[in-house]
């Protein structure tokens, strides 16, 4: 850690206050060029305390950047981890209202929920899909706080990993032996168009991994993923930007439709 605690919770309630003002920031490490993953970390966490002091509660996990054509699109190489919270969930069928967000993008992915709890470190594949309650198609709107969608890893990470909504819906697979989500195919159209598809192996070889990844991580900091989780595994392609009238339709192979209308 090279922050002291005041420029930590300073830099939470600047980030956070970017979300609420609906109002671009640059990059913190411009400014903080020291700042490390323990300080990323550690500012994520002091949103997470400014949300729930507003009421706002912790849904669900997510994990970013576990994807090729997610590290290139943002020039970085290593996943990041970050927290859903109950008001960015968007019911299967209703709008997402851009005049909340920045410079809206979706990601489609695959969301785990788990029946078991799971504690890192030396988690893999296998003791996921063994705790693995269902696989539910998913896709994440995100919102960096950050001027052009520009960021390091740190800067990032501070910034609870650009969530803002999400819709989970589709078909629930809970028997995970019949479906390989390695060739589980995805398209994503946007307006009628296919815009980008790829398969699941594309979230780094197995989507499971990341989930294995996330409760590793956890672990570093005495925590758990506890039984019920919902976890969001990352983009599978590369994310798409979106404004008011664009309509995204996701096509998960086995796993149904997700539509999601920009108002
Ligand atoms: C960071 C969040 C990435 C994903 O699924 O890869 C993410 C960003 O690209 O703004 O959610
Ligand atoms: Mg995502």
């Amino acid at each position: 850690m090279k922050l002291d605690q005041a420029s930590i919770a300073a830099l939470a309630e600047h980030l956070d206050g970017a979300e609420l003002s609906v109002k671009d920031v640059p990059k913190i490490t411009d400014q903080y060029p020291d700042l490390d993953w323990g300080d990323a970390y550690a500012i994520q966490d002091g949103i997470r305390k400014l949300k729930q002091a507003r009421g706002q509660n912790v849904v669900g996990y997510k994990a970013g950047l576990t994807s090729r054509a997610k590290m290139e699109q943002m020039g970085v190489t290593t996943p990041v981890f970050g927290l859903l919270f109950d008001y960015m969930k968007v019911p299967e069928g209703s709008d997402v209202d851009t005049r909340g967000l920045i410079h809206p993008k979706v990601e489609a992915e695959l969301a785990f929920v788990l029946k078991r709890p799971l504690r890192g470190p030396g988690c893999n594949i296998g003791n996921v899909l063994a705790a693995t309650d269902f696989v539910v198609p998913a896709v994440e709107v995100i919102d960096s706080r950050y001027q052009n969608f520009r960021f390091d890893l740190q800067s990032v990470i501070a910034d609870n990993t650009s969530a803002s909504r999400y819709i989970a819906g589709g078909r629930r697979i809970s028997e995970l032996s019949g479906l390989d989500l390695r060739t589980l195919g995805i398209v994503l159209e946007k307006n009628g168009e296919i815009v980008a598809l790829a398969a699941g192996a594309a979230v780094l070889g197995h989507p499971a991994a990341a989930v294995a990844m996330l409760a590793n991580h956890l672990g570093r900091y005495g925590q758990e993923l506890p039984a019920g989780s919902f976890i969001m595994t990352g983009g599978i392609t590369e994310a798409i930007p979106v404004a008011a009238g664009d309509t995204i339709n996701v096509r998960f192979q086995d796993l149904g439709n997700l539509s999601i209308r920009f108002i």
